[in-house]
């Protein structure tokens, strides 16, 4: 963003065409050339990962051109930006993704293979970037590529996390995790832009003091001092010149040694503050939906939230845009409460840093900031004990104080006499030990408050945030989530991108909506044959890889039945299993009963420290052992653990699904994403009415969705009356059975024991309501088996599928967002083809 406009000291400087041609040749000309001299090898003696890196460097070269162009085109007008501030960016592989938005995958693909390479070998050999844990961070990563596809100015702000979302190995059925050293063969795809370091402080004490002109002012004197280095990555649009960035901070020591300590004598006390220092950009926190109040994250928080406030504040004074005008020159859009201290951080810095009076600071700061609400859970809403944050941000805590101050006289006055109010809207919880509420002062330091999905925006109007939807209702609104066609139909999914390239052009990958115009071809026979055989074709791959992977077989003509997302209690999977067992139980019971031959695919990760979600996982395994193994079965069920699901998994399986589980307690998922994936890429979908189920269900058809389960209101009712999940137990006979098979030890070598926390669990109190739902979902299911036989009708549904799902466009939400409040223009990338650079 500071290339110099004009300067005696700046030349033009020609960019060679073997970093910007994009022509077979020059394509392995200038792959020869950067294994040679930027990996130092041969090819006789290269290593994969080098020729994965010579690739990946070539394929940058064709990026800097469009990414410097970029910078110095918003930097030369100034233009309105998007910061998105985010703690996860689950980006995924970055090479595969970059030659579709280059439009050179054709290519790259043709010159490998007359250098004797594989490419998709090469895609394989990239470690993906993991800095998220699941939906929130992947949303973020598709709003970036929108961003840029529809050439919007934005930087996407957040933390180079060492060691991302931890591998997942399966041992005896159980979850165990692995470091995710993501980084140790090399990032080719970013930058460090050491020159644009900041300094961060942590911890410490608040002093009132006089000024040189004998103003009393509040000054904080921290006792720790971080740097965080941004480390650059260009994220190109899809068949664009715009190139934006996603600045990642990584937190190292102001100092490596403290050279006091080293001088006495004191080797390890000089490196401990090193140590420390680095120790905030270390790792992810791999929970997802639940909030940790370690001190840790909270340093995180600040860290990245400062360092990105810090960022913007100077390319404002390169741009000379005076920083009253900050709330002109960047919307602020807070990924969830992870970056909410952000609120008082720019209080702090324009109060006690630029010495603005407090009402113009507040005025731009509620002018700055948007927030992006991603969950209903309560254990999820994030609030941080009053003595940790005050430990941490004494300063900061002041301000949260005088915000909620003056926050309470404005409630008062809206409100008069109405102390209940007061007690429940505090910023500061004080039913017991008192809390900072995060998600409070997002909403009332932001100008806008959004949710996910129509569901969850109305259950946050009416229960979550009613309070607050009560004293700002204009505030509020809904951006529907959606994810990027590029990633998860163009690159995950040629064949079908194919088939539909034949049929409708391929102007669906820029306008989703385009997709409608399948309907047409709904009827065509010889269609509906392409598109079995392409998803048989799909199937089998995934069958290869079941195969090499688990060693187990699976029948590409049973039904792929396929729940992979995170493992959380709300989530359900244990209902699939439930399901399962049901129907190993039929079969057990008549081993000729005619059953529609299935493969149940799982994949996902636990949160470490939640105990119940990884006993699902060794439940699944478990009754995975005896389905496949028992002879009676005859291979018409298969149960297949898929272990390590991250995007890359993601890309290989959403393609191969007959049917999607989107099974959680109505009321419970925000809004999901794979739900999308999945449906996009022609799966039919089971499902509840909640989060974006209900607006999928809507978008393909009542009859293209197999809906089961209870409302959201059923849900609250249900529970209000008080639900007894014994009941449900004793009233059905193969929900007893089901359940009597896991109790008592049937799947787990007869030991009644391992998974009587579950069974506890569902016959104690059963929160996320499975028994309630168990009854409709198998008879669901039933009816989906039956449709699975109808395989014409299948295809039908599937294509209906696809045709309708053009709402689930990550650009569509990003559309939503610009218009609606970001007041975002897009800005058109001219390709010079001279860079300019200094002498
Ligand atoms: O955000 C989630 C996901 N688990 O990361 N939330 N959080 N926290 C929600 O649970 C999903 O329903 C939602 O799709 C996703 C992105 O908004």
């Amino acid at each position: 963003q500071t290339l110099p406009n004009s300067s005696e000291t700046v030349t033009e400087v020609r960019v060679e065409d073997d970093r910007t041609g994009l022509s077979v040749e020059t394509l392995k000309r200038a792959f020869a050339d950067n294994l040679f001299y930027i990996q130092g090898k041969f090819p006789q003696i290269a290593s994969k990962n080098d020729f994965y890196m010579a690739l990946a460097y070539t394929v940058r070269d064709r990026l800097l051109r469009r990414w410097l162009n970029t910078a110095e085109t918003y930097s030369r007008n100034a233009s309105r930006t998007v910061a998105y501030l985010s703690a996860e960016f689950l980006m995924g592989p970055q090479l595969g993704n970059n030659l579709i938005n280059l439009g050179i995958y054709d290519q790259v693909n043709q010159a490998m293979q007359e250098l004797g390479l594989d490419l998709r070998e090469l895609l394989e050999e990239e470690e993906e970037p993991g800095l998220g844990n699941g939906g929130l961070g992947r949303l973020a990563a598709c709003y970036l590529d929108s961003l840029a596809t529809l050439e919007i100015p934005s930087l996407g702000y957040g933390i180079r996390y060492e060691f991302g979302i931890f591998d997942q190995d399966i041992k005896d059925g159980w979850q165990v995790e692995i470091t995710d050293k993501w980084l140790s063969a090399g990032n080719p795809w970013e930058l460090p832009r050491p020159e644009w370091s900041v300094e961060v402080k942590l911890g410490g004490h608040t002093e009132k003091r006089a000024d040189e002109h004998g103003n009393f002012k509040i000054y904080w004197v921290p006792n720790q001092v971080v740097k965080g280095i941004p480390y650059d990555t260009p994220i190109l649009g899809y068949k664009t010149n715009t190139a934006n960035t996603l600045r990642l901070w990584k937190a190292e020591a102001v100092e490596s040694f403290d050279f006091y300590a080293f001088d006495s004598g004191d080797y390890l006390g000089a490196v401990h503050q090193k140590t420390v220092s680095e120790n905030i950009s270390k790792v992810l926190y791999p929970n997802d939906n639940s909030a940790q109040g370690k001190e840790l994250r909270l340093a995180q928080q600040i860290f990245f939230v400062s360092c990105s406030l810090k960022d913007m504040m100077r390319i404002m004074e390169q741009q000379k845009v005076p920083l009253e005008q900050f709330p002109e020159k960047f919307v602020i859009q807070l990924n969830d409460t992870h970056p909410s201290v952000a609120i008082p951080e720019l209080m702090r810095l324009l109060v006690d840093e630029y010495d603005m009076p407090w009402e113009k600071a507040w005025g731009i700061t509620k002018q700055s900031f948007a927030y992006t609400n991603h969950t209903l859970l309560p254990e999820a809403l994030e609030r941080w004990p009053i003595g940790l944050f005050g430990k941490m941000l004494p300063r900061h805590l002041e301000i949260i104080y005088e915000i909620n101050k003056r926050f309470l006289d404005e409630v008062r006055m809206k409100f008069p006499d109405d102390t209940d109010r007061l007690r429940r809207m505090s910023l500061i919880d004080e039913s017991g030990e008192r809390y900072v509420r995060m998600a409070f002062l997002a909403c009332v330091g932001s100008y806008s408050i959004n949710g996910v999905a129509a569901l969850h925006t109305e259950l946050l109007k009416k229960d979550v945030l009613h309070d607050f939807y009560e004293m700002y209702p204009e505030k509020f609104n809904n951006k529907t989530n959606g994810v990027t066609p590029r990633r998860f139909m163009v690159l995950s999914n040629p064949r079908l991108c194919r088939l539909l390239n034949s049929k409708i052009g391929d102007e669906w990958i820029k306008n989703l909506y385009e997709l409608k115009k399948l309907e047409a071809f709904v009827e065509d026979p010889e269609f509906r044959r392409q598109w079995r055989e392409m998803k048989l074709e799909i199937k089998q791959d995934v069958a290869d890889y079941i195969k090499k992977t688990t060693d187990i077989d699976v029948n590409v003509n049973s039904m792929f039945d396929i729940q992979a997302k995170r493992f959380h209690e709300y989530k359900r999977q244990h209902l699939n299993v439930l399901h399962i067992i049901t129907l190993y139980n039929r079969i057990k019971a008549n081993p000729d009963i005619d059953i529609t031959p299935r493969t149940f695919l799982f994949g996902g990760k636990a949160a470490p420290g939640y105990y119940i979600a990884k006993l699902i996982i060794k439940l699944i395994n478990s009754v995975g052992d005896i389905v496949n193994r028992d002879p009676d079965v005859r291979d018409r069920l298969k149960v297949v653990f898929l272990k390590d699901f991250n995007v890359k998994f993601a890309q290989r399986i959403y393609p191969s699904a007959d049917l999607s589980e989107q099974i959680s307690t109505a009321g419970k998922e925000a809004s999901g994403t794979g739900n999308m994936k999945f449906a996009l890429n022609g799966a039919i979908t089971i499902g509840t009415l909640d989060g974006a189920n209900v607006e999928i269900r809507e978008e393909v058809g009542a009859e293209n969705f197999f809906l089961f389960g209870l409302t959201t209101e059923e849900v609250y009712a249900l529970k209000k009356e008080g639900y007894q999940p014994w009941e449900y137990y004793q009233k059905d006979p193969e929900l007893k059975l089901a359940i009597d098979r896991i109790a008592s030890g049937f799947f787990s070598h007869g030991d009644p024991k391992l998974f009587k926390p579950l069974v506890d669990h569902l016959l104690g109190n059963d929160q996320y309501m499975l028994l309630a739902d168990y009854r409709s979902y198998i008879d669901t299911q039933d009816r989906v088996s039956e449709a699975y036989r109808d395989i014409d009708r299948w295809v039908r549904m599937s294509i209906l599928n696809v045709a309708r799902m053009g709402k689930f466009s990550s650009d569509r939400s990003i559309r939503d967002y610009c218009e609606d409040f970001w007041k975002v223009q897009p800005v058109n990338i001219e390709l010079k083809e001279y860079v300019q650079a200094t002498a």
